[in-house]
């Protein structure tokens, strides 16, 4: 349903990046009121009942809200590049974590490894087959292994988000691998 991905395209933007233009204000976790956000949608023109927002919030293939355990607040699991604390508990990672992304980033990532960009972490998929919907958002998708036991042995902290994402500072080149296609 259309509506359904303009609320989320618009609720990740004012949640993840500029809640000023939703006339949001974000706590340090990154929640806002549910009443704020069903307000913001309403002065948006898109469908603001708190059933709207359920569905959003259920459906999204990301899963990338979480509504507080009584509903009263909401926020993006991850992907903001604003500054919020909304750590996830710090876990192990298996051996082996994915990264999709594609060819033109290559020379540059086997340089610096990977790095953030926009956002606070560099994101990691549990498996090829997530990542390699990440990097067909951008065109033909590349695959990289992430050593990523190796790396955690070597000191770096490993986030795991509510959705499966693993979140990380850096990951030097060293730590990566190509995948064979
Ligand atoms: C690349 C989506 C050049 C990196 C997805 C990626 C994911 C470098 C891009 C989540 C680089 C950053 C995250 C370097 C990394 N030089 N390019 N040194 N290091 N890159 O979107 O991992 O829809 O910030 O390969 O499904 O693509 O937001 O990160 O191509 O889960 O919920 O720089 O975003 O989820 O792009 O995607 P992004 P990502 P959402």
């Amino acid at each position: 349903m259309t509506d359904t991905k303009t609320i989320s395209k618009k609720m990740s933007y004012w949640l993840r990046h500029n809640p000023a233009a939703g006339q949001l204000t974000l706590d340090g976790a990154g929640w806002a009121g549910t009443a704020d956000v069903l307000a913001a949608l309403g002065r948006a023109r898109l469908p603001n009942g708190l059933d709207d927002l359920a569905h959003v919030v259920a459906t999204n293939d990301k899963k990338r809200f979480e509504l507080s355990p009584d509903g009263t607040r909401i926020r993006a699991r991850q992907g903001h590049s604003i500054e919020i604390d909304a750590e996830w508990p710090q876990t192990p990672p298996p051996a082996v974590l994915y990264h999709g992304t594609v060819d033109r980033f290559l020379p540059s990532i086997l340089e610096q490894g990977l790095v953030p960009g926009a956002r606070h972490h560099v994101h990691l998929s549990p498996d090829v087959v997530t990542a390699q919907k990440v990097g067909a958002r951008r065109g033909e998708p590349v695959i990289l292994e992430v050593l990523a036991g190796a790396l955690a042995d070597s000191g770096a902290v490993f986030l795991l988000s509510s959705n499966g994402v693993w979140l990380t500072a850096h990951v030097p080149p060293a730590f990566l691998r190509r995948l064979a296609e």
